[in-house]
């Protein structure tokens, strides 16, 4: 499971750290393409009506994703620029009425007129679409951009857009309408700058709601200048200021140096580190760039990003598999040379060598296959053998040249090592053939009536004391109570085998019937809604924490099944004269008061009871609010699969990023709202 860092970050820090560049010049070495633009790069292809028709294929949508994309779209293209070594600063800022300007400090795009369509070079680049790689293949080594459509599909998807470019000593615009050029780029003004600024208005006619999120395209931004050495990013939001002077509105600048040496930094930010040095590579060969940061943590989970051409690939692909193996053989091959690993010994395995560690792989080829359920998987074969030998090589030497931090790893690894089989010994005892069978129900459990598992539900409650509450109140047919001691499971950090072998959880396991491991049985599943019910508290959200991790690893069918549920007890009792009424939420509590308004402008006794335990409500309030199926709200828990991914990420990348089981407790809330 992914981990995330365990410290709240502040945004403002990153202001602190956007130095400028001190050399103004640009590359013009290594990793540049050819700087003269000719008319025969461009591949003209077809018009835009296409995306104003399927908006969808080009960004994926047309909610509040599909209109971020206009942004990364166009940022891509300036991105590119800088990545061919021709742009230091892009500027991105958010105007009253959620209008947007990229600005960049690039080549500027052409504005030449084009052989073929006979228009401006411009005006090709802002109503085509283009196919495949950028400019028919020759004009950028690598190119962003999540499906490489380019700048035009945002000028098909916007209102308005201006163009402008500084290029051979002038300035130049041109404006659009709905994709389509209103005349000829102006020559403008004489300018010794060159660059492009890109400024849209997103057509209300495509978008449902056109509202940028600060959050995300911080989050997002600050990603692609960890992803884009000495590029500097900067960001501004000129939409609150209500005639207030622009210095006054919010803005951030990120400028990282080290690219994804920063990034792993940042990652590993308020974790305690194994070994100070970081690991780091950063190699082309032929067309292929690859980049890896690792250092390893104190933790148990390990958490490892990757990316190619910028883009997340949040299901992983060839590069990470050429990773992961270099790593496990670099490291084995380190531990037998240097005695760590008896002849007679086991290998390290994957698991082995990376718990705890934390990584960033960064790859950038020039034509990338992005595969999966979401598209966030790199495909490309080449990139394993490429990935693996510059990591093997790389990693080899940094072992051999650091021999603290090599040590310092080894133990880390070696530890993982022994903890792995001291978990998988007790697991088996658990899941060993046969242990759970004619095991009799456990006494704990307070089972209902009914032998028909699609009518049962099996209620865990947290504390002895809400559980005598839930048996009292339940309706015996149909619902069993199983009661948790929290005490239990409440250790931080434990090892999922080892909770797996608490007496406790044995005892859950018996009840639900179905076994665990190898011996599972679906078909065995003693109820059909499996309910969790723990307090509205820290304590609450922890254990509520482990048994859905509990299940997610050991009975994820389960899960998928739909059988898991959330119980959603009440916050608040409101209570008016004689008439009372739950509070689900802060929001519910200030609803209801407002209906008793005008009872309580006349004098009305009012008492307000806030719920901080199940124990505290007695069992007919408890069946009232929370077990009756004619009037409680339950979560159903779901694993989503297809977009999970994303979402650890963006917990990950999260600005507000508390402590990380938290991170576990938010998928808590990636249920739908069900009403049973
Ligand atoms: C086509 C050709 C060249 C640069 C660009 C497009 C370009 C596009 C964008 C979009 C945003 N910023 C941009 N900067 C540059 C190459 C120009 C040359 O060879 O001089």
């Amino acid at each position: 499971m992914p981990r995330k860092p365990a410290k709240k970050r502040q945004t403002t820090r990153e202001s602190s750290q956007a130095e400028k560049p001190t050399e103004k010049e640009k590359p013009t070495t290594t990793g540049q393409t050819k700087s003269s633009y000719s008319a025969k790069d461009i591949t003209v292809l077809e018009g835009l009506d296409p995306v104003r028709k399927r908006p969808g294929m080009y960004i994926g949508g047309t909610g509040l994703d599909g209109l971020h994309h206009l942004v990364w779209e166009v940022v891509d293209n300036s991105i590119d620029e800088a990545m061919a070594g021709f742009c230091t600063e892009i500027e991105v800022i958010l105007h009253k009425g959620n209008k947007v300007t990229v600005t960049d400090n690039g080549r500027g795009i052409p504005v030449e007129k084009h052989k073929v369509t006979k228009k401006s070079a411009l005006e090709t680049v802002m109503c085509t679409l283009h196919a495949g790689g950028k400019f028919g293949g020759e004009g950028y080594k690598v190119s962003g951009g999540l499906h490489g459509v380019g700048v035009s599909v945002v000028n098909a998807l916007s209102a308005q857009v201006t163009a402008e470019v500084r290029r051979d000593g002038f300035t130049y615009t041109q404006e659009y309408i709905r994709g389509e050029a209103k005349g000829n780029p102006k020559k403008g003004q004489s300018t010794k700058e060159t660059g492009t600024a890109i400024t849209f208005d997103p057509d209300p006619e495509i978008f449902k709601k056109i509202e940028f999120s600060w959050k995300k395209i911080v989050e997002h931004l600050r990603q692609q200048a960890y992803l884009t050495k000495n590029v500097q990013i900067k960001i501004i939001d000129e939409r609150e200021l209500n005639g207030k002077p622009k210095e006054l509105a919010r803005s951030l600048a990120f400028y990282f140096e080290g690219g994804i040496k920063s990034y792993l930094g940042h990652l590993n930010e308020g974790e305690k580190v194994v070994h100070e040095t970081p690991f780091y590579i950063e190699k082309e060969i032929d067309d292929i760039s690859v980049e890896i940061a690792l250092q390893y943590t104190n933790e148990i989970n390990g958490l490892e990003l990757s990316f190619a051409n910028n883009i997340h690939t949040g299901e992983g692909g060839t590069h990470v598999m050429g990773f992961r193996s270099a790593l496990t053989r670099a490291i084995n091959d380190y531990a037998r040379k240097n005695d760590h690993i008896k002849a007679k010994e086991e290998n390290l395995s994957g698991d082995d060598v990376r718990e705890g560690l934390s990584a960033v792989i960064s790859v950038k080829l020039k034509d990338p296959q992005f595969e999966g359920q979401t598209k966030a998987k790199l495909g490309n074969a080449e990139m394993r053998t490429a990935v693996q030998s510059v990591m093997l090589t790389a990693f080899s030497s940094y072992l051999e040249e650091h021999p603290q931090e090599a040590r310092q790893i080894m133990g880390k690894c070696m530890l993982a090592q022994k903890a792995r089989k001291a978990a998988k010994a007790a697991k088996d005892t658990v899941i060993r053939k046969g242990a759970m069978d004619g095991l009799t129900l456990p006494g704990k459990l307070a089972d209902c009536s009914s032998r028909k598992p699609e009518e049962c539900e099996l209620y865990i409650v947290e504390g002895d004391s809400a559980g005598g509450s839930a048996k009292q109140g339940r309706d015996r047919g149909f619902q069993a109570i199983f009661p948790l001691r929290g005490k239990i499971l409440n250790i931080e950090r434990a090892r999922l085998d080892k909770v797996l072998s608490s007496k406790e959880i044995k005892s859950l396991i018996i009840a639900l019937g179905t076994g665990v491991g190898e011996e599972m049985d679906m078909g065995k599943l003693r109820y059909h809604r499996i309910i969790i019910m723990t307090d509205a508290d820290v304590d609450g959200a922890h254990i509520r924490t482990l048994l859905l991790t509990l299940f997610y690893r050991h009975f994820e069918k389960l899960v998928e099944d739909g059988h898991l549920y959330i119980a959603q007890p009440p916050l608040y009792k409101v209570q008016v004269n004689k008439k009372s009424e739950y509070a689900y939420t802060d929001q519910d509590r200030d609803e209801i008061l407002d209906n008793f308004k005008g009872e309580i402008k006349k004098g009305a006794k009012v008492n307000l009871q806030r719920y901080k335990g199940l124990g505290e409500m007695n069992p007919g309030q408890l069946w009232d609010t929370t077990m009756d199926p004619e009037n409680r709200t339950m979560y159903q828990v779901q694993v989503e699969d297809a977009t999970k991914a994303d979402r650890t990420f963006d917990t990950l990348m999260g600005a507000e990023v508390a402590p990380r089981r938290k991170f576990i407790q938010t998928h808590a809330q990636y249920v739908k709202n069900l009403d049973v």
